[in-house]
């Protein structure tokens, strides 16, 4: 008899519910600068958070997914990255991308319908390489492992990484392209963004697997789960995993669980399908208090420096706003020129048939 696997996933947790410490931290975290720079990071996305939802309500933006309750995630996974690697994002990803380079008002523009939002510079000035959002889903994981792939042919040290949620690992492009990641031993790293509900699907009846992480054993690559709420817990698994990637040992999956303290997006009411006892329950492990607890404690934070951050990210959020909101319009016909370098037909015909309708409904008014 042969045992193909026996496996035990133990979830990943350095800081519980309130901030304490539970297990001795890795050596990184006695940077408490560090610490603080990744808060002061999560309280502004949780802030822009907020005022991208009012204004969409507001009608000056279009639907909207809200990343309430995913600071740690996103905020993790992006600052353990290198500047050259790519990052793969889903749509739930601005603070991920924010820290690749994508700055709030990159993010108003997609989400107000212009391309012109997935055009941005990397921290260190250079045009980011990184994939524009996806929304359908899965279809990020198979481009990562495109990207991963050509990293391993040119002998690159970059990694590939890509964040997918819950829901997302049911479906075929997630299972062949970690399939595809363990075969070929790509630079690859899957982050799970398991928030419990793909939209009022909940975890439970997603999938008969425990844990969403054990989908690696199949692949044949390393599956670690992260208490997602925990930025201490996520960055070092990414840290674990990118090493491990760029010494060459290939992909990593790494399930971190949190919760969906928002609607699905601003299209929806999860208080048609999900209770108010189990939200209660998931604000008391967020991740923004559980790291202020901690930096509190640790005798780097204070009140007045708390309302001091708040004030200034309320300023940058609004300046951000202001920048989007005088931003050009794009002519309608700007929806077609993103999918391909040279239109094809019919497409270049309907094209001009649109700016001719545009010029028409607009008196005759050029465009661009
Ligand atoms: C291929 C495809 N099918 C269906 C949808 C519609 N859809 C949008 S979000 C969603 C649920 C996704 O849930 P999950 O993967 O758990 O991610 P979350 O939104 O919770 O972050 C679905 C089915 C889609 N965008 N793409």
């Amino acid at each position: 008899m042969t045992f193909t696997s026996k496996s035990t996933i133990t979830q990943l947790q350095y800081l519980d519910e309130e901030g304490n410490v539970v297990q001795p931290l890795p050596a990184w975290a006695d940077n408490l600068d560090l610490l603080v720079e990744f808060y002061r990071h999560m309280v502004l996305v949780r802030t822009y958070d907020k005022k991208a939802i009012a204004l969409q309500r507001t009608g000056q933006m279009g639907t909207y997914p809200s990343h309430l309750g995913a600071e740690a995630i996103g905020i993790g996974v992006g600052a353990a990255m290198d500047v050259e690697d790519v990052y793969v994002p889903y749509y739930r990803d601005m603070p991920t991308m924010y820290m690749r380079g994508a700055t709030m008002v990159h993010n108003m523009l997609y989400w107000g319908g212009t391309e012109q939002g997935s055009y941005f510079h990397r921290p260190d000035g250079k045009l980011s390489e990184d994939f524009p959002i996806c929304v359908p889903i899965a279809t990020q994981c198979t481009h990562a492992t495109g990207v991963a792939s050509a990293f391993k042919l040119r002998g690159e040290k970059r990694v590939a990484v890509t964040a997918i949620g819950d829901g997302g690992t049911s479906k075929g492009d997630f299972l062949e392209a970690i399939n595809c990641a363990g075969a070929w031993q790509l630079p690859c790293i899957f982050v799970i963004n398991n928030n419990q509900w793909a939209i009022s699907v909940p975890r439970a009846i997603q999938c008969g697997a425990p844990t969403l992480a054990q989908k690696a054993i199949g692949a044949g690559i390393p599956g670690v789960q992260v208490d997602g709420n925990d930025i201490i817990a996520v960055y070092d698994a990414m840290l674990t995993a990118l090493n491990r990637a760029r010494a060459g040992k290939g992909a990593t999956l790494i399930e971190a669980v949190s919760y969906r303290l928002s609607d699905h997006t601003t299209a929806d009411d999860a208080t048609r399908y999900r209770g108010s006892e189990e939200v209660n329950a998931a604000w008391k492990r967020e991740p923004v208090k559980r790291l202020r607890n901690y930096l509190h404690n640790a005798g780097v934070w204070n009140e007045d420096k708390e309302q001091a951050l708040q004030a200034e990210c309320n300023a940058k959020v609004e300046e951000a706003v202001q920048q989007y909101l005088n931003h050009p319009k794009e002519p309608p016909e700007s929806m077609m020129d993103h999918h391909f370098e040279q239109l094809v037909e019919p497409l270049a015909s309907q094209r001009e048939e649109l700016i001719k309708k545009a010029m028409r409904m607009e008196g005759g008014q050029s465009h661009g």
